[in-house]
């Protein structure tokens, strides 16, 4: 069990795209297994490998209420299953404190391999589909901030600085 630290915006790592992973080799599953224990540590419902300063195309994922659901996406891709988004309100591990509504599709069918690399597709919609929406951006170095008003967003931004300037002051 090994938990790594999370980036925090506004770092300029998060900006990173992630390249796809070649072997889901035993150096991927201890990344998996990290990102789990450090999702569940946080309390997240998600985690890309971005986060953890990692750069290669892999999320985990659970919705569940009891941590009895890992999701684990390598090189994950989805397809929207209509053109309908909803808003739903997100928040980010890396945007600690801070939560706001985006569209995003209703519905999306997911297609990725799993923690042996087998491939697996699913069909998502609610929280889920949400979610892997908001994961697979990270992996493109987006964060949900990104589709606010500038005004919103320099909000964050200040409050981002604020929280770090009081971190370092401690
Ligand atoms: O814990 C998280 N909650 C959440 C809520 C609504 C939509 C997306 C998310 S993902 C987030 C964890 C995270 O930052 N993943 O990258
Ligand atoms: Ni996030």
């Amino acid at each position: 069990m090994a938990i790594r630290p999370i980036l925090e915006y506004p770092d300029e790592r998060l900006r990173t795209k992630a390249v796809p992973v070649e072997h889901v080799d035993a150096e991927v599953q201890q990344l998996v297994d990290d990102m789990i224990d450090t999702m569940y540590d946080a309390r997240g419902i998600g985690l890309a490998a971005t986060q953890v300063d990692v750069h290669r195309r892999v999320v985990v994922m659970d919705v569940s209420d009891d941590n009895s659901a890992p999701l684990v996406l390598i090189n994950p891709r989805y397809t929207p299953l209509g053109d309908v988004k909803e808003p739903l309100s997100e928040g980010c591990l890396s945007i600690p404190e801070y939560y706001a509504e985006v569209p995003r599709y209703l519905k999306v069918t997911l297609n990725a391999l799993d923690r042996n690399g087998e491939p697996y597709e699913l069909e998502a919609e609610g929280l889920l589909a949400h979610c892997i929406q908001h994961e697979l951006d990270h992996l493109e170095g987006v964060l949900f901030v990104d589709y606010l008003s500038p005004l919103k967003r320099n909000r964050v931004l200040k409050k981002m600085q604020k929280r770090h300037k009081l971190a370092q002051d401690a």
